[in-house]
């Protein structure tokens, strides 16, 4: 299950800054061709400090974080929906994602164009999701006259395919992107095999100027104002000082980010946000191998999560045994955990919850 985030907003805004800092993949992957349609495609790692907090107790020799894919994509321009720039290219990279970071400038800067002259995130959002709206007008109008057809012909599915994307048709019309209608989940399911780019759950990403790292500045709080009036999610990132944090030894790196201000780099939030933004938690295994956060979706039962894992767990699945991470910290070992009863067994039915530690039983 390699979830995909892509990155995507107009040319020169600090989308491959973004990407690079994210995933610390470094100087030499930076080099991108912006003639090339081929994404760059890193992993960027969930900052939890409860994995740190469970190695207080549980030693082991190694700490893994969970873990989603990132996709940096080239820039897209006005008029991409109609093939200007990398135009359909790019639009068929994010149809593959399962969630969106749109970037947006909001950093002053002579020695980086803007390809609207002015500084101004606020049209520029208005100008990617026009195109991102036209792009899947056009898409949605054959997907409906397709359906439509096979519909008369009796397909039975059709017919309700149909119907969402008519739904879907009027609102696009009116030049509001899908994510903010309403849908059944049988319907939720349906459109994720549509590869509607304004179905998906974006998150905005502030790209803010170092004079500016918390974005208290005036265009700052309007991209926030319009980013709250749809519910959707920003985070502020000085994509130039995090990429250089992220070069920073362990104390150099506290040190900045005091300066600066913050407890912890943006991108830490900025990854924990894209997390929630695809309905992810995490539960952790520890043991003296190995601390590790699993990835789940948000109501996975525990043969689910045991899945996770390996699928052998998941098919063979006897129980799990689960304690939390406030159960550590008061009885400090596992074996008082157990003592004092605190050690639950749960069964095939039980839905995880964000942080259980779990021992899987399972037979094969
Ligand atoms: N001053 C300042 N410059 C930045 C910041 N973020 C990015 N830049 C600079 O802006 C330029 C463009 O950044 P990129 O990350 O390459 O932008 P991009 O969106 O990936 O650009 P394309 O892939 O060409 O569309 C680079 O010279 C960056 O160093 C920032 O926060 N402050
Ligand atoms: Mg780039």
């Amino acid at each position: 299950m390699a979830l995909q985030v892509g990155i995507i907003g107009l040319p020169l805004v600090g989308k491959t800054t973004v990407f690079n800092a994210v995933t610390a993949a470094g100087a030499e992957s930076a080099a991108y061709s912006k003639a090339s349609t081929k994404p760059n495609i890193g992993i960027a790692r969930i900052p939890d400090q409860r994995l740190q907090t469970i190695n207080q107790f549980i030693e082991t020799d190694r700490i893994a974080p969970a873990t989603i894919q990132v996709v940096d994509v080239a820039g897209l321009v006005r008029g991409a929906s109609t093939g200007q720039g990398l135009g359909n290219k790019f639009l068929a990279h994010i149809r593959d994602m399962d969630a969106i970071l749109h970037v947006v400038r909001c950093f002053d800067s002579d020695e980086v164009a803007h390809v609207e002259e002015t500084i101004d995130p606020v049209r520029d959002i208005d100008t990617v999701e026009t195109e991102l709206i036209l792009a899947d007008l056009e898409q949605v109008a054959t997907s409906l006259d397709k359906a439509e057809r096979a519909a008369r012909s009796g397909e039975k599915d059709a017919l309700a395919r149909a119907e969402i994307l008519k739904k879907a048709y009027a609102h696009l019309n009116d030049g509001h992107p899908v994510r903010e209608l309403s849908f059944t989940p049988e319907q939720k399911k349906a459109i994720k095999s549509m590869g509607m780019i304004t179905a998906k759950k974006v998150l905005f990403v502030a790209n803010v100027g170092e004079n500016d790292p918390q974005g208290q500045g005036e265009l700052v709080q309007k991209m926030r104002a319009r980013c709250a009036a749809e519910g959707a999610p920003l985070v502020t990132v000085c994509g130039k000082l995090e990429a250089e944090i992220v070069e920073l030894s362990e104390a150099d790196r506290g040190e900045m980010l005091a300066a600066m201000g913050l407890n912890e780099p943006a991108l830490a939030l900025l990854a924990r946000e894209a997390y929630k933004l695809l309905g992810l938690h995490s539960f952790f295994t520890a043991g003296p191998i190995e601390i590790k956060a699993w990835t789940i979706p948000i109501g996975a039962n525990a043969p689910q999560a045991a899945g996770a894992i390996h699928s052998d767990f998941e098919r063979g699945f006897i129980r799990a045994e689960i304690y939390s991470l406030d159960d550590l910290i008061q009885y400090k070992t596992e074996h008082e955990i157990k003592h004092h009863g605190k050690l639950r067994v749960e069964g095939k039915n039980y839905t995880m919850k964000d942080g259980d530690i779990t021992h899987f039983l399972f037979n094969v």
